[in-house]
């Protein structure tokens, strides 16, 4: 990457949304323009979002102490809420101003396949059975870009109790909300929409495994995946799918977007691993966000001591693409 002594704003887009090099690349001009007029600053979105959310009496949560504070430093809100990966809105780091287009209520989530019975529960219900604890945690992009996020959720476990899947489930598949009326990358064909992503059962028992539903101290923003999505903060950053309303319990393992977008680069486990590059960069170090400033990147994130007896007996699977 040539990127490493230049700020964000400073990059040409072409080094700046590396992921999606794989396609036909095409930048969408304007698709943010409506959704500007909603909200002129990520904070006054946040206070409309707030004013409309049943459940923003539930932030801030309290912090778990085994994820406080870890070796770096928080980072910035402003940063990390207008600098997001989310293609429904642009192939691009700028769309929190277009994500502001996304309806978050009424938000319902199918929960179906391999499971006793399917179910539809709307988030504000959801919420009700959970207990939300605030985690301050690690985030790595395949990019080589991270950051440190204070985020608010619930253990992948407790939605297991919920969704009670039968023995014969192996996987579990997410999928992003689809809506071309508000989501103009939708629209882009050459994407495998909607976005999926998916854990293994074990996975998802892992204590490490999150659904994520605050950042913050506040209810998620539109632009990091309201009103719920994963997160997986050993694995890339793309395996933590946003705004998810459908998830399935099956036997056979996901095809995720990412896969279908380009197989040679993407697999299904893609763990955090200094030692194995992606095919277009190097993965040993990374770029702390908002910062000029390089870290050596950590094998499992930094959370191997939870997650790595996830992927004993595993050889012959490619555990970090
Ligand atoms: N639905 C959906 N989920 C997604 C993405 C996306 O484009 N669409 N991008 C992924 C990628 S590549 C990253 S790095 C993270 C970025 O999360 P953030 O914007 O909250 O930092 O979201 C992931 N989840
Ligand atoms: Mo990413």
């Amino acid at each position: 990457m040539n990127i490493i002594h230049r700020p964000d704003w400073a990059l040409p887009e072409s080094s700046a949304t590396p992921e999606h090099v794989v396609l036909n690349r095409r930048s969408f001009m304007g698709a943010g323009i409506g959704a500007g007029l909603l909200a002129s600053s990520p904070a006054h979105a946040q206070r409309a979002e707030q004013a409309a959310d049943p459940s923003a009496g539930l932030y801030p949560a309290q912090l778990n102490p085994a994820f406080r504070e870890v070796d770096r430093p928080v980072t910035t809100e402003n940063v990390a809420t207008t600098y997001n990966n989310f293609y429904e809105f642009g192939s691009h780091k700028q769309i929190w101003r277009a994500a502001q287009a996304l309806r978050i209520r009424p938000w319902e989530i199918r929960i179906e396949g391999m499971v006793e019975r399917p179910i539809t529960i709307a988030v504000d219900d959801l919420l009700k059975r959970v207990s939300l604890e605030e985690r301050v945690l690690r985030f790595r992009c395949v990019e080589a870009w991270a950051m440190v996020v204070p985020w608010t959720g619930f253990p992948m476990a407790e939605l297991l109790k919920i969704a009670n899947p039968t023995s014969n489930a192996r996987y579990i598949r997410f999928d992003t909300f689809q809506d071309t009326a508000v989501a103009p990358g939708q629209r882009q064909f050459w994407y495998p929409w909607p976005y999926v992503e998916g854990v293994s059962m074990a996975e998802a028992q892992n204590p490490m495994a999150m659904m994520v539903t605050g950042a913050y101290g506040k209810p998620l923003p539109r632009q990091m995946g309201a009103p719920i999505r994963m997160m997986l903060p050993w694995k890339y950053g793309f395996k933590s799918g946003k705004s998810i309303n459908r998830i399935t319990f099956q036997a056979e393992r996901p095809k995720t977007f990412w896969i279908a977008s380009g197989p040679t680069e993407y697999g299904f486990w893609a763990n955090v691993n200094p030692a194995v590059p992606h095919p277009r960069w190097s993965q040993a170090s990374e770029r702390m966000l908002g910062t000029d400033e390089q870290r050596p990147t950590l094998l499992y994130n930094g959370y191997a001591e939870q997650v790595a007896s996830l992927y004993q007996n595993m050889a012959g699977e490619k555990l970090y693409m």
